[in-house]
């Protein structure tokens, strides 16, 4: 059986506020592998692909708006139990109900303004993982 992926993006406002690091950080002292890891300028079409379940939504503009403010760091991570770990390390989608201690939690800084800017997005399953990957590493296998 290959190794549970998941597809981890360290959203522009992670990456502006020097939370790249942070971010690895946790990754490795969990003994999670990264697979790859890249710098990216994210395009309308690669957001409206990942948001794909958003897209439609009153607020996507908000989001494609801030996810389009600065480059972000997109890597694959791998390991047991990836998936479900990192949505529990990333902490609950709204900073505000984000618990201290998880990332969203500790980094936050700004989530009243239209878009909820919460520093990760972490695939919420196997299968939204490969279908991710797909579109930040068009050249994985
Ligand atoms: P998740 O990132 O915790 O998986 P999702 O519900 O999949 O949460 O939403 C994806 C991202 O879209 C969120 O992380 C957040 O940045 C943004 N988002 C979700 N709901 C809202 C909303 O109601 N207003 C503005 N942005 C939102
Ligand atoms: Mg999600």
């Amino acid at each position: 059986m290959t190794e549970e992926r998941s597809l981890i993006l360290v959203k522009p406002d992670g990456v502006l506020n020097g939370h790249i690091g942070e971010v690895i950080t946790r990754i490795e002292n969990r003994r999670y592998q990264i697979k790859a890891l890249k710098v990216v300028n994210a395009s309308k079409e690669q957001l409206a692909e990942h948001y794909n379940q958003l897209v439609d939504k009153p607020f996507y503009p908000s989001i494609e708006e801030f996810m389009q403010s600065g480059p972000i760091v997109a890597m694959i991570v791998s390991g047991k139990n990836i998936v479900e770990t990192f949505r529990k390390m990333a902490g609950a989608t709204n900073p505000s109900d984000a618990l201290i201690g998880t990332i969203r939690g500790d980094f936050a800084r700004e989530w009243d303004k239209g878009s909820i800017q919460n520093v990760v997005h972490s695939s919420d399953s196997i299968e939204s993982a490969e279908r991710e990957i797909k579109i930040w590493f068009p050249e994985e296998k």
